[in-house]
């Protein structure tokens, strides 16, 4: 669907402009003391995985409005990320949630991957509904439910998707858990909570040795009235009791309004803690809008905090991934759009005078700490990322060349107006 001709000349008829662009922030840069070979490179290895259920159209409980053409097996999604990959050269990885992404045949999926140059990011368990044939149901709740049988039903799915993700490559799962309660008295919070932690504790023994256990919280939804796992503090008490190999994943649009994300994952990084972030964008909740298109200056401050995390504390290495649902837009233009406000958000983080704001903030001289804030954030740093895009051999200005090149109705063309994804 990408040809390699065709997006040469796309690239061709674009790169006088850019050229120009970037010639002229180059030297802005180069002019303020930036390594800029040291920042495109930096910019390129950052790859974010894209989700195998944000691929097709999400819905609302009212509706859902498909845009045609999605997805609907894994082998499908694959070559829907490898479309992403190819054209911005930063979603080099796929992130499976079981059981709606069980592999058919390993090798070959795992072929099909590589071909594309998509590795397989954490695998996502999901208790949150019954499965056709279940014996048991989550209606109630999983890892916390009040009877044993549901319990183990539960453990051994998320046992069998490490074993799933083993087989492709992957190296965490990601334990996000619906479980709570809709109205006081429903739960015993102290038991709850306890048997949770029990049966994430099978979970954490029956993972490999170089595998990360990523435990996920939300405030609420869909309980209203308390979650199993409602915030970092709760996530980070259990993934300190389970051990080492268990750390906390932040998921923006799991906060209440006005929560202070950044110190979180300053705090995380510093408990060398954090082990994975979900990006997306709300107004309200877990919005799961496009990544950047609310609170542009809420994602720079939290990459602030993850760019000086990584330089200065032993936190494991992270794994990115876009936790997004789009009900309006094509999925793979939002997609493209989410990445590229991720890699806009990085690099003006890595702008940041670190050095300069320590002193600032020594001398408590606040107009200063904003002030080397600002200018960082203040810069148009797209010129530089799309260079960085341009010299991995993606296309200058990915959105534009998904249009250009009649993607989505290729996509309907070969998988039929009304081919729908697995997934919400
Ligand atoms: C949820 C969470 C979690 C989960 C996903 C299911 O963000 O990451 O795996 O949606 O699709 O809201
Ligand atoms: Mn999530
Ligand atoms: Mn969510």
């Amino acid at each position: 669907m990408l040809d390699a001709n065709e997006l040469k000349s796309f690239n061709d008829e674009h790169s006088k402009e850019h050229q120009r662009n970037w010639d002229h922030l180059g030297e802005r840069l180069l002019n303020r003391g930036h390594d800029t070979e040291g920042l495109i490179e930096q910019i390129c290895a950052f790859q974010v995985a894209i989700p195998s259920w944000a691929l097709g159209t999400g819905g609302t409980r009212f509706g859902r409005f498909p845009s045609g053409g999605e997805p609907s097996n894994l082998r499908d999604k694959i070559k829907d990320v490898g479309i992403l990959h190819a054209l911005n050269k930063s979603s080099g990885a796929i992130s499976l949630h079981i059981p709606w992404d069980i592999p058919e045949d390993y090798d070959s999926i795992r072929e099909l991957a590589f071909g594309l140059d998509i590795k397989f990011d954490a695998v996502n368990s999901n208790t949150f509904q019954d499965q056709p044939n279940s014996v048991h149901s989550y209606k109630f709740g999983s890892l916390s439910h009040v009877d044993t049988a549901v319990r183990k039903e539960a453990i051994k799915h998320n046992k069998e998707v490490i074993d799933h993700g083993v087989q492709l490559g992957s190296k965490a799962l990601t334990v996000w858990l619906a479980d709570g309660s809709s109205f006081p008295g429903q739960h015993n919070f102290r038991d709850a909570f306890q048997r949770t932690l029990e049966s994430l504790e099978e979970i954490y023994d029956h993972l490999p040795a170089d595998w990360k256990l990523l435990v996920e919280y939300k405030p609420y939804e869909p309980n209203f009235y308390s979650m199993v796992i409602p915030d970092w503090g709760t996530s980070h008490l259990l993934a300190s009791k389970l051990g080492d190999k268990a750390t906390s994943l932040v998921d923006l649009g799991h906060h209440l309004p006005n929560t202070n994300i950044e110190q979180i994952v300053a705090l995380l990084m510093h408990l060398n803690k954090l082990g994975g972030f979900h990006f997306n964008d709300s107004k309200y909740g877990d919005d799961d809008l496009t990544v950047g298109s609310i609170k542009p200056y809420q994602l720079f401050l939290i990459f602030c905090e993850l760019v000086q995390g990584m330089e200065d504390t032993d936190n494991p290495e992270l794994s990115w991934m876009i936790d997004a649902s789009h009900n309006l837009k094509d999925p793979m233009e939002d997609l493209l759009q989410s990445v590229e406000s991720i890699k806009i958000a990085y690099a003006r983080a890595l702008l940041v005078d670190y050095d300069s704001l320590k002193i600032a903030q020594a001398s408590n001289d606040i107009a200063q700490s904003q002030r080397i804030l600002q200018e960082a954030f203040r810069t148009d740093v797209r010129p530089l990322v799309m260079e960085s895009i341009y010299r991995k051999g993606g296309a200058l200005d990915s959105l534009t060349a998904y249009r250009a090149f009649d993607i989505r109705n290729q996509l309907i063309a070969a998988r039929g107006i009304d081919s729908k994804s697995t997934g919400l």
